[in-house]
């Protein structure tokens, strides 16, 4: 072929590639399916509504219209562009279809979720599009998995209200669905109970923190006093706004261990009678609460207040990384694992957290716990947060108990995102953009059937090592942004090199939203 042939050919590929990617809609997630036609329509002549809105789709509506900038074109004159809602019965129940054509912007879906989530992606599509040029398209679309969660302790370093907001509205943007706030652990209390105001009187401070790596001695602390929590309103604040979001927030109420913070303001619900301070290091402090009937008691009421302020069908009750010397050394635990004939501490743990699953299925809600809950035993009705591997989620999956996959590897966003130096002291671990994105939360080796218990997914934001909103956004984002495709999108149509595409083509509104997100480039 001669020279100058191959060179039209070249040109030609890349002219055709290039108008292929025009013809991308750079949605993050990736839909299921979609495809866009020649032509636009101008958003700015404003929009209409143009049918009935269906109650179903009132939540969608009420998002579009007052907490995006679809508002914007419902208020113009003109309104030569019409929007309608319609019910159809034949989606599934997640999902939705949405046409934009020279009529108009049609949504279609069955349920309030399926509309939601139309609403999610048209407005995803108004701030990454030129409004006066807006495309035309089909989109078909809906969820893989039902939990796609992202986790921020707030014990370890304290986030205010905003911040935490500002991490919810970027959720929304990318449809992330549950946010699992981890608010007790030995480092601070962080939610107000109004019968017990010792919590965050005195569990909320810290008399100071560690310096540097927990693994290097000497141990450096700062010695400045560090504290924080949120109001029963603050809380309540955040719950209506993700609720808004179409987020659910699922809070922790970590027990029996991560409790020395609880310990410290009300010394009697351990076991060695001493108040322990507030913990001023990381790692796993040895204060576990005591398995008597006051501590039930007190953990009852706890969590009648904590069942006020969240609607979700799911309260998380910790479980994880409970040291069980107290209760070896303490007579008392010792003859109350004699007196239930249990075999150890272990039995001991699941008899506790049992005990904490009737009280709150008595209430109509289920528990959902780190995967040590199955030691032991699991409790009837618990659903399993997988975090040391999938190991725990495989089991809780096969006994037939509803699973959340959240493995250390690769879904801890408190590890490090690359081997630069460059990068901010964290726990360590590697878990690169990468890494994340090619997670796949169905273990090959379940069943079918098996597969079903497997609600999705949720990326943890451990705050050790993370002590304000910059790097808590540094760690957060890009990683975040694959977590939701990972979640969102069928395993059949994730890219990697198309998401990084597509991610370049959201680096400014990543920057509007004003996220101090890592820039992926700096491999
Ligand atoms: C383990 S994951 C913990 C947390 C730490 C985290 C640090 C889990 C249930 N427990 O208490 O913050 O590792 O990565």
């Amino acid at each position: 072929m001669p020279f100058y042939k191959e060179i039209l050919l070249a040109a030609c590929a890349i002219v055709c590639m290039s108008s292929l990617k025009a013809q991308s809609l750079d949605l993050i997630p990736a839909p299921a399916n979609y495809s866009v036609q020649d032509g636009k329509i101008d958003l700015y002549k404003g929009v209409s509504l143009n049918s009935e809105i269906p109650p179903t789709a009132m939540k969608a509506y009420r998002f579009l219209r007052f907490t995006t900038h679809f508002g914007y074109f419902l208020r113009l004159g003109n309104k030569s562009v019409s929007l309608r809602f319609v019910e159809d019965k034949l989606l599934a129940e997640k999902a939705f279809k949405l046409i934009s054509d020279v009529q108009g912007i049609e949504v279609s879906a069955n349920s309030e979720s399926g509309f939601f989530h139309a609403s999610q992606t048209l407005s995803q599509l108004i701030e990454m599009k030129d409004n006066r040029k807006f495309p035309l398209f089909k989109i078909e679309d809906a969820p893989a998995f039902s939990w796609r969660g992202l986790h921020l302790d707030v014990s370890r370093h304290f986030f205010p209200v905003a911040e935490v907001k500002k991490i919810l509205k970027a959720m929304c943007f990318y449809r992330l669905n549950v946010f699992h706030w981890h608010l007790t652990d030995d480092q601070g209390w962080r939610i107000e109970i109004k019968r017990y105001p010792e919590l965050t009187r005195i569990g909320s401070s810290r008399s100071g923190t560690l310096l540097g790596h927990a693994s290097l001695k000497p141990l450096i602390r700062d010695n400045t006093p560090y504290s924080g929590f949120y109001s029963q309103e603050e809380i309540r604040s955040v719950v209506s706004f993700a609720d808004s979001l179409g987020i659910t927030v699922v809070p922790e109420i970590e027990m029996p261990g991560h409790a020395q913070a609880a310990v410290s303001a009300y010394p009697w619900l351990g076991l060695t009678g001493r108040n322990p301070g507030v913990w001023t290091d990381w790692g796993v402090s040895s204060f576990i609460l005591s398995p008597k009937d006051s501590v039930f008691t007190f953990l009852e009421n706890v969590l009648t207040e904590v069942l006020e302020l969240f609607p979700s069908k799911y309260i998380h009750i910790g479980g994880d990384e409970a040291i069980k010397d107290q209760w070896k050394a303490s007579s008392f635990v010792q003859a109350k694992i004699k007196e239930l004939g249990l075999k150890d501490e272990h039995e001991l743990q699941s008899w506790f957290i049992r005990r904490i699953e009737k009280f709150l299925n008595s209430k109509g809600r289920q528990i959902i716990g780190w995967d040590e809950i199955l030691e032991g035993g699991l409790a009837p009705n618990a659903a399993v947060m997988s975090w040391r591997g999938e190991a725990g989620g495989i089991q809780a999956a096969r006994m037939n108990h509803p699973v959340v996959m959240s493995p250390g590897n690769p879904l801890y966003f408190d590890h490090y995102q690359s081997e630069n130096h460059s990068e901010p002291l964290a726990i360590g671990g590697l878990n690169q953009l990468q890494k994340v994105y090619a997670y796949h939360p169905l273990p090959d080796s379940l069943k079918a059937s098996e597969k079903d218990w497997i609600l999705g997914a949720q990326g943890n934001l451990w705050t050790e090592y993370i002590a304000g909103s910059d790097q808590l956004e540094y760690m957060a984002f890009p990683r975040a942004i694959a977590l939701a495709e990972l979640t969102w999108t069928k395993k059949d149509k994730k890219d990697y090199p198309d998401f990084l595409r597509r991610l370049e083509a959201h680096r400014k509104v990543l920057k509007r939203m004003d996220l101090n997100f890592r820039d992926w480039k700096n491999e």
